[in-house]
C-alpha cells in the first residue's frame, strides 16, 4: 500500500539569521537580526502535529551536528580559528529545508520498481554544499529496505537542489506519475541553482520512465524565486502555478497535457498576485495535500493569509468547488525569515509506511517527547555576535544530543573531537 509522508526537517538549535543566502531575499532582509530558535522549532513541530491530526503521515529528519567540525577541517581550519562568515556557514541550521534533502522517484515511475532517493549536493551556497554527508546518514537509515536506492550527491559542477525543483504528477499518488525537472537558465543578478546537467543525471540513475526537464523562467529566479517551489507546487493531478513560474509556460503545458489527459492546471495570473505578491507571501511554498476525507487542501504560511491580494484570489479559488478545497494557514514565522516555508521544511516520499524505520516516523507522543527536548535545551534566542562564542557551541551540542537520545538516533552523533 503505497502513500505519501511527509519528512519534515526538525529545526535545529543553531537557527539564526546570517544572510547567507544570495538571492533568497527573506534571508537577505533579515540578515543580522535576533533568531528565536526554540520558537522556530516549536513551530515546526505544531505544522507536523496539525498535519497529523488531518489524517496525514508524519516523518521527521534530524538537525544536523553543528558546528560541522569535519567541513571546517577540511578547509583546513577549527572553529577556534574560523573568520565569522566561515564559521556562520559552519554553523548554519539550513538542513531544516528538508525539500532539499533529496529528489525522490516513487516506486511506480522507475524502470525496476523500486523507489529512489538521490541525496542533493546543494553546491551553490557554501552554507548548504556541507549538508549531503549528514542527510546522506539519515537517508540510508531511514530507507534501508530494498525498495529503496540510495544515491551519492551528483558531481561539481552541477548544482542539484533535491525536490525544491521536481514536482511529480500522476493521478493518484500509487499510480506512475510523470516526473518534472524545473532547472535554471539564468537569474538576473541571482545564481541558478539548479543545473540542467544534474536534473538529467538524476532522471537517469533513477531509470525515471517518464521525465519531463522544464526551464524555470529567468523572471522568477530575479525576482527571488530560488526554487521552483516559490512559484508552483503540484500533487496528484492538479498543478499550482504562477503565470511566470516557467521559461515556455504553453510548451510545459501542453507536454504535460499529453502525457497526463486529466491534469488540472491552476495557474494565478500575474495581474491577481504579482511575482513579488507570490515571493512575499510565499502562496505556492504550500503543501498541497490529499485529505483523508477527498480534496485537496493548501496548507500555507499564515504570510499568504496577511496578504490581502493573495487571500482574496484563494478564498475565490475555494469558491470555485474545484480540486482544491481548503485553506490551512500554518504559523512558520522563524523559517519563513530565512525564506523556508512550510513546503521547503518538508520531503515528500510516497512508498510502503511498513518499509520505513519507524525512528523516522512520528505520531503525537513522539512529537510531545521533541517538544519537551526543545523547551529544555533550545536556545531562546540567537544574536549574530553569539556565533563565536564556545558556550554557544556547547550548548547546541549538548541540545542535540539530548534529541538524538529521545529519538533513539544516537548513531547520528558526530565522532568525539580531540581535545
Ligand atoms: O536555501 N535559506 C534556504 C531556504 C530554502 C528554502 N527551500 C525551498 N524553497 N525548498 C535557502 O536559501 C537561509 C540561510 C541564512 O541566511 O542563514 C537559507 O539557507
Amino acid at each position: 500500500m503505497l502513500r505519501e509522508i511527509n519528512f519534515d526537517g526538525l529545526i535545529g538549535p543553531s537557527h539564526n539569521y546570517a544572510g547567507l543566502s544570495l538571492g533568497n531575499l527573506a534571508s537577505a532582509r533579515n540578515a543580522g537580526g535576533r533568531s528565536f530558535p526554540r520558537a522556530a522549532a516549536r513551530q515546526g513541530i505544531e505544522k507536523m502535529r496539525a498535519n497529523l491530526r488531518l489524517g496525514l503521515l508524519q516523518g521527521v529528519f534530524m538537525p544536523q551536528a553543528r558546528p560541522n567540525h569535519a567541513w571546517l577541517d577540511s578547509m583546513g581550519t577549527t572553529v577556534q580559528d574560523a573568520e565569522p562568515r566561515l564559521l556562520a556557514n559552519a554553523l548554519s541550521a539550513s538542513s531544516m529545508w528538508a525539500a532539499n534533502a533529496a529528489t525522490v522517484s516513487p516506486a511506480p515511475d522507475t524502470m525496476d520498481g523500486r523507489c529512489h532517493l538521490s541525496v542533493a549536493n546543494l553546491m551553490t551556497m557554501p552554507h548548504r554544499s556541507h549538508e549531503w554527508p549528514g542527510t546522506l546518514a539519515q537517508l540510508k537509515i531511514a530507507f534501508a529496505d530494498p525498495n529503496f536506492v540510495i544515491h551519492g550527491p551528483i558531481p561539481a559542477p552541477f548544482g542539484d537542489e533535491g525536490a525544491a525543483n521536481h514536482m511529480r504528477l500522476c493521478a493518484e499518488h500509487g499510480a506512475p506519475g510523470v516526473e518534472v525537472f524545473v532547472y535554471g537558465v539564468a537569474g538576473g543578478p541571482f545564481p541558478v541553482r539548479q543545473h540542467i546537467e544534474a536534473s538529467q543525471a538524476i532522471a537517469r540513475h533513477h531509470g525515471v520512465r517518464d521525465p519531463l526537464f522544464v526551464a524555470q523562467s529567468e523572471a522568477a529566479i530575479a525576482a527571488g524565486a530560488f526554487h521552483n517551489d516559490v512559484v508552483a507546487v503540484a500533487n496528484e493531478q492538479v498543478l499550482f502555478a504562477h503565470e511566470l513560474a516557467f521559461e515556455d509556460q504553453q510548451r510545459f503545458y501542453a507536454q504535460l497535457r499529453a502525457r497526463l489527459p486529466n491534469v488540472d492546471i491552476v495557474e494565478v495570473p500575474d495581474s491577481r498576485v504579482s511575482l513579488a505578491d507570490a515571493i512575499q507571501s510565499y502562496l505556492f511554498n504550500a503543501q498541497l495535500v490529499t485529505l483523508p476525507e477527498g480534496g485537496m487542501a493548501l496548507i500555507l504560511p499564515s504570510e499568504a493569509q496577511e496578504n490581502i491580494r493573495v487571500w482574496t484570489w484563494l478564498q475565490e479559488l475555494i469558491a470555485r468547488n474545484g480540486p482544491i478545497r481548503r485553506l490551512i494557514p500554518v504559523n512558520v514565522r522563524q523559517s519563513m525569515a530565512n525564506g523556508g516555508g512550510p513546503a521547503c521544511l518538508r520531503l515528500r516520499v510516497v512508498c510502503d509506511p511498513a518499509t520505513v524505520d519507524p525512528r523516522f516516523l512520528v505520531d503525537e507522543a513522539k512529537l510531545d517527547a521533541f517538544a519537551n527536548v526543545v523547551a529544555q535545551y533550545w536556545p531562546e534566542h540567537i544574536d549574530p555576535s553569539q556565533l563565536n562564542e564556545p558556550e554557544f557551541w556547547h550548548e547546541i551540542e549538548t541540545a542535540r544530543t539530548a534529541l538524538l537520545k529521545a529519538a533513539d538516533l544516537e548513531v547520528l552523533s558526530p565522532p568525539l573531537q580531540p581535545a
